[in-house]
């Protein structure tokens, strides 16, 4: 099952809250990473209304990591030497991966050698559709953001991320630059993993 919340879809005007993320790349749960504003001053009877709305807010999206728990896995980071093959991916400021399509087997561990041959940052990052989707809108709103999440990668033009993956269900597995405007450019390409 597809996260049911999408980051941009919170209403966080009336809220103490500055950024998030809600969808974590690497597991494909919802990570709720909050950071509270600093500078908000309340007082009152509008701290407890906010507070408490602030509250409501957390435990919908607690429960919503637990639905996300049980549905869609993107996979998980795998172990190096037990890759069988290598899958080598080329970054471009033409906002494109290449390849952008790739087949693999249910259980299998991909070496991935993923090179930046452009000339500004961009990202290869594992997701489901929805939660690429929703999470290149957050960054659209909050380009600052930083991951630190498996499954997340920023290169640098010139360098390569070089990594494992074990895709562990069968279905399909997106991958994306979610700097903001080159999801929408089409920066993104698909995984699909067989039985
Ligand atoms: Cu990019």
């Amino acid at each position: 099952m597809d996260t049911p919340i999408a980051c941009n879809s919170l209403v966080m005007g009336s809220l103490p809250v500055r950024r998030w993320c809600c969808a974590n790349p690497g597991n494909g749960k919802i990570a709720a990473c909050f950071q509270l504003d600093p500078n908000a001053t309340w007082a009152g009877e509008e701290f407890m209304i906010r507070w408490i709305a602030l509250g409501a807010m957390l435990l919908a999206l607690a429960s919503a990591e637990a639905m996300a728990d049980t549905g869609a896995s993107i996979g998980k980071p795998g172990d190096l030497a037990k890759a069988a093959r290598t899958v080598e991916v080329e970054m471009s400021d033409a906002m494109r991966f290449t390849p952008n399509k790739i087949d693999v087997r249910q259980g299998e561990t991909i070496r991935f050698i993923v090179r930046n041959a452009g000339q500004v940052k961009h990202e290869f990052v594992f997701g489901t559709a929805a939660h690429l989707k929703a999470h290149a809108a957050a960054m659209s709103k909050h380009p600052d953001m930083v991951h630190a999440d498996p499954g997340h990668y920023a290169i640098e033009p010139g360098s390569k991320a070089d990594f494992a993956w074990q895709f562990t269900k069968n279905g399909v597995v997106e991958f994306a630059c979610l700097i903001p405007g080159h999801f929408d450019a089409g920066m993104r390409g698909t995984i699909v993993v067989r039985k």
